[in-house]
């Protein structure tokens, strides 16, 4: 399910990259961790989502972009976000490992993290760094090369 969408995603930024035209692209976003109610087969149970959407929101941007992620924890755990695979070269202050490099956003609060992409192309993806909460709260990182100089 998870990968299918990769590919779509995947397929669709080839498409938008052959035809040349540039995505809109909005390198602020706003996380709010909260619980939200979602039905598989007749079963409705509550998780942890970010916007109350699963998987979470996909972030596109380009490679050496500097993404702003405002994350807002409205849920009752610790969480941070962290960006699987983004090497975020002399500025691991938000990437996400709580208790290595940040403390967690406790319940009620919230925290700015940057994203500073420097030579990473392709789709990552990121997810929440603090105990199973990221079984829910993940989503794709689809990264394009840098637009095309004319
Ligand atoms: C949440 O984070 C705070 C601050 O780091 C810590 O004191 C507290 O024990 C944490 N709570 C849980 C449930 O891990
Ligand atoms: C984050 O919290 C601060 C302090 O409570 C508040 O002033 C600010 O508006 C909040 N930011 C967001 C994006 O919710
Ligand atoms: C459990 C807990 O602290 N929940 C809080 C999460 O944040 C929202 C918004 O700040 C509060 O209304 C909740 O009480
Ligand atoms: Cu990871």
């Amino acid at each position: 399910m998870i990968s299918a969408m990769k590919f779509i995603l995947l397929f669709f930024s080839g498409i938008v990259l052959h035809l040349g035209i540039t995505p809109v692209q909005a390198l602020l976003h706003r996380f709010e961790v909260r619980s939200s109610s979602h039905t598989w087969l007749c079963t409705t149970k509550s998780m942890l989502t970010v916007n109350g959407r699963f998987p979470g929101p996909t972030i596109y941007a380009r490679r050496g972009d500097l993404v702003t992620v405002d994350i807002i924890n409205l849920s009752d755990q610790n969480i941070t976000i962290h960006w699987h695979g983004v090497k975020m070269p002399r500025y691991p202050w938000s990437d996400g490992t709580n208790y290595v490099t940040q403390c967690p956003i406790q319940p009620g609060k919230n925290f700015t993290q940057r994203m500073i992409l420097s030579d990473e192309e392709g789709t990552l993806w990121w997810h929440a760094h603090s105990d199973w909460s990221r079984n829910s709260v993940h989503g794709a990182i689809v990264i394009l090369p840098p637009a095309r100089e004319t």
